[in-house]
């Protein structure tokens, strides 16, 4: 008999194949850990124009200036209805990722999960704030502004509160964009321990305001923001291990104790081990899963698990945070 081996649950990263109803259906009939839907606002987005996404013929990178095309969020609340009140044994993971485009607007979004009549709130089990999104034309990423993001987290701080205390006390969690100084992790780690509502961060979200050209046409391979988009897949991995693991030091430090789902450039069951490592509790596959479809899910839980089996690990607790920094050795000039 095969041994017993835990699996982190991956998910799929909001954005990507989880922008309807059929393609959401899809991801719920897969062997994914749970589902994301794409970031919702309060009304249908058609997004930016075409092109808007390339990706790179050996899956190096894919670059996107979708602009948030999607739905309306009561689209995406009735989609987790449509699926009925989750049974006890199921334990897929049901997000809906919420845009912040202005206080207004998240407190109004924050009403209709909790309205008493359609009692939305009763069908999921998150809300991720995306609080980075690289792509709209003159706004910028609220996660780069600090003040922003507190006076954002102040203002829906007390729906989040009363609704928890009157229906249900909803994970919610922050999708981060990549930070590339130390002293930013211990910011954001800052903030996020002041509300203790926040259960789980995930990061990260595409590498912001990356280029790709064609030499032959000497354009740029997508059309908004004069070709900037951001950037996914392999060659984002870096830097997304390292925010995992400075976020992950960084809320130990704290004794503070929020998940955290890695994001970016997981293509196989090594790349999240990796992950695991680093101090994820979950992962979540974007670039990968456009490529490969949902099918991706089955293939990295095998893989991720043979891995396990390999290295004679049973449990997540004995990979995760573990990672061990380099000896040093005495080749200096
Ligand atoms: O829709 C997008 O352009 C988009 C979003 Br909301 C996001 O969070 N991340 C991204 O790479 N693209």
């Amino acid at each position: 008999m095969e041994p017993f081996v835990q699996c982190p649950l991956i998910v799929n990263a909001s954005g990507c194949m989880c922008d309807t109803k059929k393609a959401l259906n899809k991801l719920h009939m897969s062997a994914a850990g749970g589902i994301c839907t794409k970031t919702a606002t309060l009304k249908h987005r058609p997004g930016n124009p075409s092109p808007r996404y390339w990706e790179h013929p050996d899956e190096l990178f894919t670059i996107n200036s979708m602009g948030l095309p999607n739905l309306g969020i009561e689209y995406y609340l009735e989609f987790y209805k449509s699926l009925g009140i989750k049974p006890i044994s199921s334990d897929k993971h049901r997000c809906v990722s919420l845009a912040v485009m202005s206080l207004e607007e998240s407190v109004t979004m924050l009403e209709m999960v909790f309205n008493p009549v359609t009692e939305y709130y009763k069908y999921i089990d998150a809300i991720e704030w995306n609080l980075s999104c690289p792509n709209l034309v003159g706004k910028g990423i609220l996660a780069y502004d600090f003040q922003g993001m507190a006076t954002w987290l102040d203002t829906i701080s007390p729906y989040i509160i009363k609704h928890g205390s009157i229906y249900k006390q909803l994970e919610h969690g922050l999708k981060l964009p990549p930070y590339f100084e130390p002293y930013q992790f211990d910011i954001v780690a800052g903030i996020i321990a002041k509300y203790p509502f926040i259960t789980f961060i995930n990061t990260i979200n595409s590498v912001p305001n990356g280029l790709e050209i064609d030499i032959e046409t000497e354009t740029t391979i997508i059309h908004p923001k004069n070709g900037l988009g951001g950037l996914g897949g392999k060659i984002v991995q870096p830097v997304a291990l390292a925010n995992v693991n400075c976020f992950y030091r960084a809320f130990r430090q704290m004794d503070l104790v929020i998940q955290i789902i890695g994001t970016g450039g997981v293509q196989s069951g090594e790349d999240i081990f990796k992950f695991v490592l680093a101090g994820a509790d979950m992962v979540s596959v974007g670039s990968q899963l456009m490529i490969e479809g949902p099918g991706v899910f089955e293939r990295l839980q095998a893989e991720f698990r043979a891995i396990m089996i390999q290295k004679g690990y049973a449990n997540l607790a004995q990979v995760k945070g573990k990672l061990k920094v380099a000896c040093v050795t005495d080749d200096v000039i």
